[in-house]
């Protein structure tokens, strides 16, 4: 399994399908619904929704095409982070994915209200019914995955405390803290509500939420060592220097794989995206 390959083939599947699923932008109010869209149209790397799809293909029980909703519902909360991110009060950012952010776009309070959409669209997607029968209590775990990732025990609060340590007074115990919550807690979902549509048992969640968590970091490290931020208070490559960051990097991605050890050739898009996470140049 080639990582780019794996990416751009499950790509193409959440992107039909979110489109699919979103409001159209022709829909009332237009604005509001064409905000939406233009940052996940087109989208980053789309790592989140492949990892959801890897996800279930490790657990091999039932077709991908199951995790759909989980990989559709990781990615819009994903978009909407990167659209309040972007916003004046938080990280001030003029283009994201290549093009201009969506308050440069369509304006600051059209933007806030995209995002909020976006997080509530997550959840209606998540449980709405998909292209395969999933059971409702596995819907209903997914939910409460993703709500505890989102919120502020993991993205807001991450970033909470990374727009409070501005000065960037952090060590690096308190960098990695912020690292699990504002990243990591939400690639781990993406990996374990891919399993979970795909019928994974208690174990297997939690050897893939332990995976995920790892991978998380990992990525968030190497997120560092690509200097997109060099400013980022939360740098752990400002608080480890940059020899360090990368053996730190590849230590979590060792533990990961070791986490899946055994699982055999199902799990293998998963390893291929756990080193693309950790080794990207993108
Ligand atoms: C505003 C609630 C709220 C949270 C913001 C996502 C985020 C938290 C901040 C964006 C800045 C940043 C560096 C976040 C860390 C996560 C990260 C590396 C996001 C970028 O993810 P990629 O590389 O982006 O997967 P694409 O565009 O490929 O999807």
């Amino acid at each position: 399994v080639d990582a780019d390959a794996y990416l751009a083939d499950h790509a193409a599947r959440v992107d039909r399908f979110l489109d699919e699923r979103l409001p159209p932008a022709s829909e009332p109010p237009e604005a509001l619904h064409a905000a939406m869209r233009h940052l996940i149209f087109p989208g980053g790397k789309r790592l989140r929704p492949a990892l959801a799809f890897a996800g279930c293909e490790a657990v091999g029980r039932v077709a991908t095409t199951a995790a759909l909703p989980a990989a559709a519902a990781v990615e819009l909360i994903h978009t909407y982070s990167l659209v309040h991110d972007d916003l004046p009060c938080m990280d001030d950012d003029a283009v994201r994915r290549g093009r201009p952010t969506v308050h440069v776009a369509f304006g600051e309070a059209v933007a806030v209200l995209a995002g909020d959409a976006l997080q509530a669209e997550a959840f209606a997607l998540l449980a709405a019914p998909g292209p395969l029968p999933v059971p409702d209590g596995v819907v209903l775990a997914a939910s409460r995955d993703l709500a505890a990732a989102a919120g502020s025990r993991g993205l807001v609060g991450g970033q909470a405390d990374d727009l409070a340590c501005a000065e960037g007074s952090e060590d690096a115990a308190g960098v990695e803290s912020i690292h699990r919550r504002k990243t990591a807690a939400l690639i781990a979902a993406a990996v374990v509500l891919g399993a979970r549509f795909g019928g994974a048992d208690a174990g297997a969640v939690a050897q893939l939420g332990r995976f995920g968590r790892r991978i998380g970091l990992a990525f968030q490290i190497a997120d560092d060592l690509l200097d997109r931020d060099t400013d980022g208070a939360s740098s752990y490559v400002r608080v480890r220097g940059e020899e360090r960051s990368r053996a730190r990097a590849e230590e979590l991605l060792g533990e990961a794989l070791a986490e899946i050890d055994g699982w055999g050739e199902r799990a293998e898009p998963l390893r291929e995206l756990a080193r693309f996470a950790v080794r990207r140049n993108q």
